[in-house]
């Protein structure tokens, strides 16, 4: 093997191992992403009560957590986006933040790069994962429409259980920061098989943009110094891919009423409800990114409220933003004011029925 052969071969290996980005055409890198989906038992509520105001849980707030012969309660059978290091699938990624809960793993480019997704279907459905924002083709999309295209650029929209598929997005100028926009954008990708069952089932994450020239190695932006992400979503298990098996495995069949159904709504931060979610932990000072996110329907417009701190957006000073089903949002905040403070949706009925949290200002120094 001549020299330049052997540097071929060594950064393959390297780009393999995942340690660097390979080189992609023109100016960009090839960012490569091992995503699995796979079947979770998914507990909105870990801590067993409402941690945002560490209390047991009331009555009202039990009608959705708490489980009996005929209720499910706060563990419920969901799918799940999982990362990981190599292209065996065998070495799960490092969770960077444990806020972000059910979401899958943060894809992060930068404009001028390639997005390539090694996805393997580890549930027992077809799911797909369908990217908004960036470019691609129609076998890359994801999703299955009545576009005249023939079964070679259909395979991509139901990926078999067992299967695996490799996603190709371009990231041109156009899926990256407009005119009034920060630095970064994010973008949601979610499995659009059956995107509504897929997607309250939990097979939904975050992808940021960031600007040419803008980004760090990994394509987070360098004049941000943390990347919080936030999905607020009424997490419908009554439509989930898997609510025939949680029936079954419930003691007794209950009444499909108006109770149950309403049981199974799970107004969810990250997945998770009732102050359950991990504290993102923010220092003050730094600048940190929120990126806002949102999914659902008719009830899914939500009003993501920060205590004791404010945001910038789009150059407007706030302490409340709007998500509507689909949208994102991306906010900046200098934390100035130590110590745990309360994060919900300001929508009524949605605090009382769990979409509350907390994050955590560390003092500087
Ligand atoms: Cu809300």
């Amino acid at each position: 093997m001549n020299h330049q052969g052997l540097l071929s071969s060594l950064t393959a290996l390297v780009v393999a191992c995942g340690l660097v980005p390979a080189a992609a055409e023109a100016d960009g890198v090839l960012r490569q992403y091992y995503i699995s989906a796979e079947e979770v038992d998914w507990d909105f509520a870990p801590m067993g009560r409402d941690e945002m105001m560490g209390m047991e849980f009331s009555d009202d707030q039990n009608v959705f957590v708490e489980a009996s012969d005929t209720r499910i309660g706060s563990v419920y059978r969901m799918a799940q986006y999982i990362g990981y290091e190599d292209a065996e699938f065998t070495v799960p990624l490092t969770l960077a933040d444990p806020s972000t809960g059910i979401l899958g793993p943060v894809i992060h480019a930068e404009v001028g790069d390639q997005i390539e997704i090694v996805f393997r279907n580890n549930t027992r459905v077809p799911t797909s994962i369908h990217p908004h924002g960036v470019f691609y083709d129609k076998a890359s999309e994801g999703a299955m429409t009545n576009d005249g295209t023939g079964m070679e650029d259909m395979m991509d929209a139901h990926v078999q259980p067992g299967a695996t598929y490799t996603y190709h997005w371009d990231v041109p100028e156009r899926a990256g920061p407009g005119p009034n926009d920060e630095s970064s954008v994010v973008w949601l990708y979610h499995s659009h098989a059956d995107e509504i069952a897929d997607t309250n089932s939990g097979l939904v994450g975050p992808m940021v943009i960031t600007a040419a020239g803008k980004a760090n190695p990994d394509g987070s932006p360098m004049d941000v110094d943390q990347e919080v992400f936030s999905y607020f979503s009424v997490m419908n298990q009554n439509e989930s891919l898997f609510f025939d098996q949680m029936l079954t495995s419930l003691a007794k069949m209950p009444d499909l009423n108006d109770e149950f159904e309403e049981s199974n709504l799970m107004h969810a931060i990250n997945g998770y409800v009732f102050g359950n979610m991990p504290m993102p932990v923010l220092t003050e000072g730094a600048k940190v990114r929120w990126y806002m996110m949102s999914l659902g329907t008719e009830v899914d417009l939500h009003t993501p409220h920060w205590h004791g701190n404010t945001v910038l957006h789009e150059g407007h000073r706030k302490d409340v933003v709007e998500l509507l089903p689909a949208t994102t949002l991306v906010v900046d905040m200098w934390p100035d004011n130590p110590g745990i403070w309360m994060y919900h949706c300001h929508v009524n009925d949605h605090i009382a029925a769990g979409m509350t949290g907390r994050f955590e200002v560390a003092p500087a120094g």
